[in-house]
Protein backbone atom coordinates (compact mmCIF):
# COMPACT_ATOMS: atom_id res chain seq x y z
CA UNK A 1 0.00 0.00 0.00
CA UNK A 2 1.24 3.33 -0.77
CA UNK A 3 0.53 6.54 -2.28
CA UNK A 4 1.93 9.70 -3.72
CA UNK A 5 2.59 12.36 -1.33
CA UNK A 6 3.20 16.20 -1.72
CA UNK A 7 6.71 16.80 0.50
CA UNK A 8 5.34 20.50 0.60
CA UNK A 9 1.83 20.30 1.54
CA UNK A 10 1.23 16.76 2.55
CA UNK A 11 -1.53 15.98 0.06
CA UNK A 12 -1.47 12.35 -0.95
CA UNK A 13 -2.60 11.57 -4.57
CA UNK A 14 -3.10 7.38 -5.14
CA UNK A 15 -0.97 5.37 -7.33
CA UNK A 16 -2.32 5.16 -10.64
CA UNK A 17 -2.82 9.64 -11.09
CA UNK A 18 -0.75 10.76 -13.47
CA UNK A 19 0.93 13.39 -11.64
CA UNK A 20 4.70 14.43 -11.28
CA UNK A 21 4.13 17.61 -8.68
CA UNK A 22 1.57 18.52 -6.60
CA UNK A 23 -1.06 19.98 -8.44
CA UNK A 24 -2.27 21.70 -5.54
CA UNK A 25 0.91 23.43 -4.34
CA UNK A 26 3.57 22.64 -7.07
CA UNK A 27 5.59 20.80 -4.79
CA UNK A 28 7.83 17.71 -5.54
CA UNK A 29 5.78 14.13 -4.43
CA UNK A 30 7.41 11.25 -3.14
CA UNK A 31 6.08 7.72 -2.78
CA UNK A 32 5.06 6.89 0.89
CA UNK A 33 4.07 3.54 1.95
CA UNK A 34 1.95 1.57 4.53
CA UNK A 35 4.35 -0.90 5.70
CA UNK A 36 2.24 -1.80 8.91
CA UNK A 37 1.50 -5.19 7.80
CA UNK A 38 5.08 -5.71 6.58
CA UNK A 39 7.83 -7.60 8.64
CA UNK A 40 11.13 -7.64 7.60
CA UNK A 41 14.27 -8.98 9.46
CA UNK A 42 17.77 -8.64 7.90
CA UNK A 43 17.86 -12.52 7.49
CA UNK A 44 15.14 -12.12 4.94
CA UNK A 45 18.10 -10.93 2.85
CA UNK A 46 20.74 -13.59 2.90
CA UNK A 47 21.77 -15.72 0.21
CA UNK A 48 20.09 -13.57 -1.91
CA UNK A 49 21.99 -11.99 -4.82
CA UNK A 50 22.25 -8.62 -4.91
CA UNK A 51 19.71 -6.57 -7.33
CA UNK A 52 17.75 -3.53 -7.61
CA UNK A 53 14.96 -6.93 -7.57
CA UNK A 54 16.33 -8.37 -4.50
CA UNK A 55 14.57 -5.53 -2.47
CA UNK A 56 10.86 -5.68 -4.20
CA UNK A 57 9.07 -5.60 -0.94
CA UNK A 58 10.21 -2.33 -0.03
CA UNK A 59 9.18 -1.16 -4.21
CA UNK A 60 6.20 0.04 -5.79
CA UNK A 61 5.95 -2.43 -8.54
CA UNK A 62 3.28 -5.03 -8.44
CA UNK A 63 3.53 -6.87 -12.04
CA UNK A 64 6.94 -8.75 -12.95
CA UNK A 65 9.24 -5.92 -13.69
CA UNK A 66 11.09 -4.90 -17.26
CA UNK A 67 14.27 -5.93 -16.09
CA UNK A 68 17.89 -6.43 -17.41
CA UNK A 69 19.72 -7.32 -14.47
CA UNK A 70 20.39 -3.89 -12.89
CA UNK A 71 22.00 -3.07 -9.50
CA UNK A 72 24.25 -5.54 -7.59
CA UNK A 73 27.52 -3.14 -8.68
CA UNK A 74 30.41 -3.87 -6.44
CA UNK A 75 31.74 -1.71 -3.64
CA UNK A 76 35.47 -1.63 -4.09
CA UNK A 77 37.62 -0.79 -1.10
CA UNK A 78 39.98 1.60 -1.86
CA UNK A 79 42.94 0.94 0.39
CA UNK A 80 45.62 3.17 -1.89
CA UNK A 81 43.69 6.14 -2.77
CA UNK A 82 42.54 6.60 1.15
CA UNK A 83 45.80 6.66 2.16
CA UNK A 84 46.77 9.01 -0.68
CA UNK A 85 44.37 11.46 0.06
CA UNK A 86 44.12 10.80 3.72
CA UNK A 87 41.00 9.64 5.05
CA UNK A 88 40.33 6.04 7.46
CA UNK A 89 38.06 3.85 4.89
CA UNK A 90 37.24 4.74 1.72
CA UNK A 91 34.54 2.82 -0.67
CA UNK A 92 33.52 3.49 -4.14
CA UNK A 93 30.17 1.90 -5.39
CA UNK A 94 30.85 1.55 -8.63
CA UNK A 95 27.07 2.30 -10.48
CA UNK A 96 29.45 2.48 -14.10
CA UNK A 97 28.64 -1.71 -13.85
CA UNK A 98 25.23 -1.91 -14.40
CA UNK A 99 23.33 -2.94 -17.68
CA UNK A 100 23.81 0.31 -19.61
CA UNK A 101 26.71 1.88 -17.52
CA UNK A 102 25.14 4.52 -15.07
CA UNK A 103 22.80 3.93 -12.24
CA UNK A 104 20.16 5.73 -14.13
CA UNK A 105 19.42 1.77 -14.98
CA UNK A 106 18.09 1.37 -11.38
CA UNK A 107 15.37 3.67 -12.23
CA UNK A 108 14.28 3.20 -15.12
CA UNK A 109 13.31 -0.64 -14.61
CA UNK A 110 11.34 0.58 -11.73
CA UNK A 111 9.79 3.91 -13.63
CA UNK A 112 9.15 1.57 -16.99
CA UNK A 113 7.91 -1.37 -14.90
CA UNK A 114 5.38 1.48 -13.63
CA UNK A 115 4.61 2.99 -17.26
CA UNK A 116 3.81 -0.72 -18.39
CA UNK A 117 1.18 -1.23 -15.26
CA UNK A 118 -0.29 2.18 -16.00
CA UNK A 119 -1.21 1.55 -19.29
CA UNK A 120 1.28 4.43 -21.06
CA UNK A 121 1.96 4.11 -24.84
CA UNK A 122 5.14 6.49 -25.10
CA UNK A 123 7.59 7.47 -22.84
CA UNK A 124 9.98 10.50 -22.82
CA UNK A 125 12.51 12.51 -21.44
CA UNK A 126 15.66 14.72 -21.93
CA UNK A 127 18.71 13.89 -20.55
CA UNK A 128 21.85 15.18 -20.66
CA UNK A 129 22.55 11.79 -21.93
CA UNK A 130 22.58 8.55 -19.39
CA UNK A 131 18.80 9.17 -18.80
CA UNK A 132 17.91 8.92 -22.50
CA UNK A 133 20.84 5.51 -22.81
CA UNK A 134 18.98 3.59 -20.26
CA UNK A 135 15.36 4.71 -21.29
CA UNK A 136 15.61 3.82 -24.55
CA UNK A 137 17.09 0.87 -23.68
CA UNK A 138 14.06 -0.27 -21.33
CA UNK A 139 11.67 1.55 -23.85
CA UNK A 140 13.48 -1.17 -26.35
CA UNK A 141 12.76 -4.40 -23.56
CA UNK A 142 9.00 -3.46 -22.60
CA UNK A 143 8.20 -2.56 -26.42
CA UNK A 144 7.35 0.71 -25.88
CA UNK A 145 7.82 3.80 -27.76
CA UNK A 146 10.83 6.34 -26.71
CA UNK A 147 11.56 9.66 -26.81
CA UNK A 148 14.65 12.10 -25.98
CA UNK A 149 15.34 15.23 -25.74
CA UNK A 150 19.29 15.95 -25.80
CA UNK A 151 21.33 19.39 -25.63
CA UNK A 152 22.52 19.42 -28.79
CA UNK A 153 26.30 19.22 -29.00
CA UNK A 154 27.11 18.35 -25.35
CA UNK A 155 25.89 15.01 -25.02
CA UNK A 156 28.94 12.05 -24.60
CA UNK A 157 29.52 10.26 -27.36
CA UNK A 158 28.48 6.93 -26.00
CA UNK A 159 25.27 8.23 -24.46
CA UNK A 160 24.10 9.12 -27.57
CA UNK A 161 24.83 5.84 -29.62
CA UNK A 162 23.20 3.96 -27.24
CA UNK A 163 20.04 6.28 -27.49
CA UNK A 164 20.14 5.78 -31.11
CA UNK A 165 21.53 2.38 -31.39
CA UNK A 166 18.50 1.10 -29.00
CA UNK A 167 15.84 2.45 -31.48
CA UNK A 168 14.86 6.04 -29.34
CA UNK A 169 13.77 8.94 -31.27
CA UNK A 170 16.25 11.15 -30.44
CA UNK A 171 15.97 14.93 -30.94
CA UNK A 172 18.77 16.99 -30.23
CA UNK A 173 17.36 20.50 -29.04
CA UNK A 174 19.74 23.45 -29.64
CA UNK A 175 19.23 24.65 -25.92
CA UNK A 176 20.56 22.98 -22.45
CA UNK A 177 19.37 20.67 -20.57
CA UNK A 178 17.18 23.01 -19.07
CA UNK A 179 15.52 24.05 -21.71
CA UNK A 180 14.79 20.19 -23.27
CA UNK A 181 13.46 19.48 -19.77
CA UNK A 182 10.90 21.96 -20.05
CA UNK A 183 10.04 20.87 -23.69
CA UNK A 184 9.40 17.36 -22.88
CA UNK A 185 7.40 18.00 -19.68
CA UNK A 186 5.01 20.36 -22.12
CA UNK A 187 5.23 17.35 -24.42
CA UNK A 188 3.82 14.75 -21.99
CA UNK A 189 1.09 16.72 -20.08
CA UNK A 190 -0.20 17.84 -24.12
CA UNK A 191 0.24 14.43 -25.69
CA UNK A 192 0.01 11.65 -22.76
CA UNK A 193 3.30 10.34 -22.90
CA UNK A 194 4.64 9.25 -19.29
CA UNK A 195 7.56 11.06 -17.94
CA UNK A 196 10.74 9.28 -16.86
CA UNK A 197 12.88 12.10 -15.60
CA UNK A 198 13.66 12.20 -11.86
CA UNK A 199 11.04 14.49 -10.66
CA UNK A 200 8.85 11.21 -12.03
CA UNK A 201 8.65 9.88 -7.91
CA UNK A 202 8.46 6.28 -9.22
CA UNK A 203 12.24 6.79 -11.48
CA UNK A 204 13.64 7.66 -7.39
CA UNK A 205 12.67 4.29 -5.90
CA UNK A 206 14.46 2.69 -7.85
CA UNK A 207 17.77 4.63 -7.36
CA UNK A 208 17.14 4.23 -3.65
CA UNK A 209 18.40 0.44 -3.77
CA UNK A 210 21.94 2.19 -3.78
CA UNK A 211 20.96 2.92 -0.45
CA UNK A 212 20.18 -0.67 0.15
CA UNK A 213 22.87 -2.63 -1.37
CA UNK A 214 25.51 0.03 0.52
CA UNK A 215 24.11 -1.10 3.56
CA UNK A 216 23.57 -4.68 2.66
CA UNK A 217 26.92 -4.90 1.55
CA UNK A 218 28.50 -3.34 4.67
CA UNK A 219 26.91 -6.10 6.85
CA UNK A 220 23.96 -3.35 7.91
CA UNK A 221 26.69 -1.05 9.09
CA UNK A 222 25.97 2.05 7.38
CA UNK A 223 29.27 4.71 6.62
CA UNK A 224 29.62 7.96 8.06
CA UNK A 225 29.27 9.30 4.61
CA UNK A 226 28.03 8.92 1.37
CA UNK A 227 29.30 11.56 -1.16
CA UNK A 228 27.94 11.68 -4.99
CA UNK A 229 27.90 14.35 -7.99
CA UNK A 230 24.52 16.28 -8.15
CA UNK A 231 22.96 17.39 -11.37
CA UNK A 232 19.70 17.28 -11.31
CA UNK A 233 19.45 16.46 -7.73
CA UNK A 234 17.34 12.66 -8.01
CA UNK A 235 20.15 10.38 -6.69
CA UNK A 236 21.02 12.50 -3.72
CA UNK A 237 17.53 12.85 -2.14
CA UNK A 238 16.72 8.73 -3.59
CA UNK A 239 19.80 7.67 -1.64
CA UNK A 240 18.56 9.69 1.20
CA UNK A 241 15.16 8.02 1.06
CA UNK A 242 16.62 4.55 0.72
CA UNK A 243 18.84 5.18 4.01
CA UNK A 244 15.89 6.68 6.03
CA UNK A 245 13.20 4.14 4.89
CA UNK A 246 16.00 1.60 6.39
CA UNK A 247 16.82 3.34 9.66
CA UNK A 248 12.41 3.66 10.44
CA UNK A 249 12.53 -0.40 9.73
CA UNK A 250 15.01 -1.01 12.17
CA UNK A 251 17.59 -2.23 9.63
CA UNK A 252 19.99 0.42 10.30
CA UNK A 253 20.59 2.47 13.46
CA UNK A 254 21.83 5.63 11.80
CA UNK A 255 21.54 7.73 8.41
CA UNK A 256 24.95 9.19 6.54
CA UNK A 257 25.80 12.59 6.03
CA UNK A 258 24.41 13.25 2.55
CA UNK A 259 27.45 14.99 0.46
CA UNK A 260 26.43 16.26 -2.99
CA UNK A 261 29.51 17.35 -5.38
CA UNK A 262 29.25 19.89 -8.30
CA UNK A 263 30.68 21.25 -10.79
CA UNK A 264 32.29 24.87 -10.49
CA UNK A 265 30.37 26.41 -13.59
CA UNK A 266 26.97 24.55 -12.48
CA UNK A 267 26.32 24.70 -8.81
CA UNK A 268 23.11 26.15 -7.95
CA UNK A 269 22.73 23.49 -4.84
CA UNK A 270 26.13 24.23 -3.82
CA UNK A 271 25.44 27.59 -3.56
CA UNK A 272 22.05 27.28 -1.80
CA UNK A 273 23.79 25.45 0.60
CA UNK A 274 26.46 27.58 1.11
CA UNK A 275 23.99 30.53 1.88
CA UNK A 276 21.43 28.39 4.17
CA UNK A 277 18.82 28.22 1.44
CA UNK A 278 16.34 26.07 1.51
CA UNK A 279 15.67 26.04 -2.56
CA UNK A 280 17.92 27.66 -5.38
CA UNK A 281 18.43 30.00 -7.80
CA UNK A 282 18.46 29.09 -11.30
CA UNK A 283 22.01 29.19 -12.75
CA UNK A 284 21.27 30.30 -17.17
CA UNK A 285 24.18 29.36 -18.48
CA UNK A 286 25.78 26.15 -16.77
CA UNK A 287 29.08 25.05 -18.16
CA UNK A 288 31.54 22.14 -17.43
CA UNK A 289 33.41 19.17 -18.84
CA UNK A 290 30.82 17.05 -16.73
CA UNK A 291 28.31 17.13 -19.12
CA UNK A 292 26.59 14.83 -17.46
CA UNK A 293 25.99 17.35 -14.60
CA UNK A 294 25.68 20.51 -16.44
CA UNK A 295 22.10 21.11 -15.27
CA UNK A 296 21.61 24.93 -13.95
CA UNK A 297 18.12 24.82 -12.53
CA UNK A 298 17.97 21.12 -10.78
CA UNK A 299 14.45 19.98 -10.17
CA UNK A 300 14.60 17.84 -7.05
CA UNK A 301 16.97 20.89 -5.71
CA UNK A 302 14.11 21.53 -2.92
CA UNK A 303 14.37 17.37 -2.17
CA UNK A 304 18.60 17.43 -2.31
CA UNK A 305 19.18 20.21 0.30
CA UNK A 306 16.27 18.82 2.73
CA UNK A 307 18.69 15.51 2.67
CA UNK A 308 21.54 17.40 3.25
CA UNK A 309 20.64 19.67 5.40
CA UNK A 310 18.50 16.79 7.94
CA UNK A 311 21.31 14.42 7.35
CA UNK A 312 24.36 16.41 8.80
CA UNK A 313 26.02 16.73 5.50
CA UNK A 314 27.65 19.49 3.23
CA UNK A 315 27.37 20.38 -0.88
CA UNK A 316 30.65 21.60 -2.26
CA UNK A 317 31.98 22.74 -6.03
CA UNK A 318 34.87 21.55 -7.67
CA UNK A 319 36.55 22.69 -10.95
CA UNK A 320 36.75 20.88 -13.98
CA UNK A 321 40.80 20.58 -13.27
CA UNK A 322 40.05 19.02 -10.26
CA UNK A 323 37.78 16.72 -11.60
CA UNK A 324 40.12 15.48 -14.42
CA UNK A 325 42.55 14.90 -11.55
CA UNK A 326 40.16 12.77 -9.76
CA UNK A 327 39.17 10.60 -12.62
CA UNK A 328 42.87 10.11 -13.54
CA UNK A 329 43.63 9.32 -10.22
CA UNK A 330 40.70 6.70 -9.78
CA UNK A 331 41.87 5.05 -13.25
CA UNK A 332 44.81 4.65 -11.91
CA UNK A 333 45.35 4.08 -8.69
CA UNK A 334 42.52 1.94 -8.18
CA UNK A 335 41.45 0.51 -11.71
CA UNK A 336 38.07 1.94 -11.37
CA UNK A 337 37.19 3.94 -14.88
CA UNK A 338 34.21 6.72 -14.57
CA UNK A 339 33.28 9.36 -16.24
CA UNK A 340 33.71 13.10 -15.55
CA UNK A 341 30.71 13.73 -13.70
CA UNK A 342 31.17 10.50 -10.96
CA UNK A 343 34.94 11.91 -10.97
CA UNK A 344 33.88 14.60 -8.77
CA UNK A 345 33.02 12.34 -5.85
CA UNK A 346 36.33 12.00 -5.34
CA UNK A 347 37.49 15.42 -6.10
CA UNK A 348 34.96 16.69 -4.03
CA UNK A 349 36.19 14.22 -1.16
CA UNK A 350 39.43 15.57 -1.28
CA UNK A 351 38.65 19.15 -1.30
CA UNK A 352 36.41 18.65 1.81
CA UNK A 353 39.13 16.67 3.29
CA UNK A 354 41.36 19.68 2.56
CA UNK A 355 39.33 22.03 4.17
CA UNK A 356 38.37 19.84 7.11
CA UNK A 357 34.69 20.07 6.64
CA UNK A 358 35.08 15.73 5.97
CA UNK A 359 37.96 14.57 9.02
CA UNK A 360 40.44 11.75 8.43
CA UNK A 361 38.26 8.95 11.19
CA UNK A 362 35.62 9.22 8.55
CA UNK A 363 34.39 5.40 6.63
CA UNK A 364 33.07 7.36 3.02
CA UNK A 365 31.37 5.64 0.28
CA UNK A 366 31.85 7.59 -3.06
CA UNK A 367 28.68 6.80 -5.63
CA UNK A 368 30.78 6.62 -8.97
CA UNK A 369 27.43 7.22 -11.49
CA UNK A 370 28.36 6.33 -14.73
CA UNK A 371 31.32 4.38 -16.69
CA UNK A 372 34.34 5.53 -18.95
CA UNK A 373 33.45 4.98 -22.02
CA UNK A 374 30.24 6.67 -21.86
CA UNK A 375 32.87 9.55 -22.67
CA UNK A 376 35.87 8.63 -24.44
CA UNK A 377 35.94 12.32 -26.37
CA UNK A 378 37.32 13.42 -23.48
CA UNK A 379 39.33 10.84 -21.99
CA UNK A 380 41.19 11.35 -25.77
CA UNK A 381 41.15 14.83 -25.05
CA UNK A 382 42.92 14.52 -21.38
CA UNK A 383 45.43 11.70 -21.52
CA UNK A 384 47.94 10.89 -23.94
CA UNK A 385 48.42 10.10 -27.17
CA UNK A 386 48.88 6.87 -28.48
CA UNK A 387 52.67 6.24 -29.41
CA UNK A 388 52.47 5.91 -33.71
CA UNK A 389 55.79 3.74 -34.80
CA UNK A 390 56.62 2.14 -37.91
CA UNK A 391 56.23 -1.59 -37.71
CA UNK A 392 59.90 -2.42 -36.86
CA UNK A 393 61.58 -3.57 -33.41
CA UNK A 394 63.99 -0.77 -33.41
CA UNK A 395 61.23 1.34 -33.42
CA UNK A 396 59.59 -0.05 -30.95
CA UNK A 397 62.67 -0.11 -28.71
CA UNK A 398 62.99 3.61 -29.42
CA UNK A 399 59.09 4.32 -27.84
CA UNK A 400 59.08 1.89 -24.89
CA UNK A 401 62.60 3.03 -23.51
CA UNK A 402 62.51 7.22 -24.95
C1 LIG B 1 26.98 10.05 -14.57
O1 LIG B 1 21.09 11.71 -17.83
O2 LIG B 1 20.54 14.17 -15.52
O3 LIG B 1 21.59 14.52 -9.53
O4 LIG B 1 19.74 13.38 -17.93
O5 LIG B 1 24.57 10.97 -15.71
O6 LIG B 1 20.23 12.50 -10.01
O7 LIG B 1 20.58 14.20 -11.77
C2 LIG B 1 22.31 12.61 -15.53
C3 LIG B 1 22.76 12.81 -14.30
C4 LIG B 1 25.50 12.09 -11.92
C5 LIG B 1 23.48 13.44 -11.61
N1 LIG B 1 26.31 11.30 -12.61
O8 LIG B 1 22.42 12.74 -11.01
C6 LIG B 1 20.62 12.74 -17.35
C7 LIG B 1 21.12 13.25 -16.07
C8 LIG B 1 26.02 10.93 -13.87
C9 LIG B 1 24.83 11.37 -14.46
C10 LIG B 1 24.32 12.56 -12.46
C11 LIG B 1 23.98 12.24 -13.74
P1 LIG B 1 21.13 13.52 -10.54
Amino acid sequence: MYTQKCIQCQEEYPPEKIVYTCPKCGGLLEIVYDWSGLSINKKDFNAIPLSVWKYKALLPVKREPISINEGGTPLYLCDRLSEKIGINKLYVKHEGLNPTGSFKDRGMTVGVSIAMELGMKTVACASTGNTSASLAIYGAKADIPVVVMLPAGKVAMGKVAQAIMHGAKVLSVRGNFDKALKLVRELCDDEGFYLLNSVNPYRLEGQKTIAFEIADQMGWEVPDRLVLPVGNAGNISAIYKGFKELYNLGLTDRIPKMTGIQAQGSCPVVNAFKQTQKDIIAIPDPETIATAIRIGDPVNAVKALRAIYESGGVSESVSDDEIVTAQKQLARIEGIGVEPASASSIAGLKKLIQTGLITQDETVVCVTTGHLLKDPEEVLSICEDAIEIDATAESVRRAVFQ
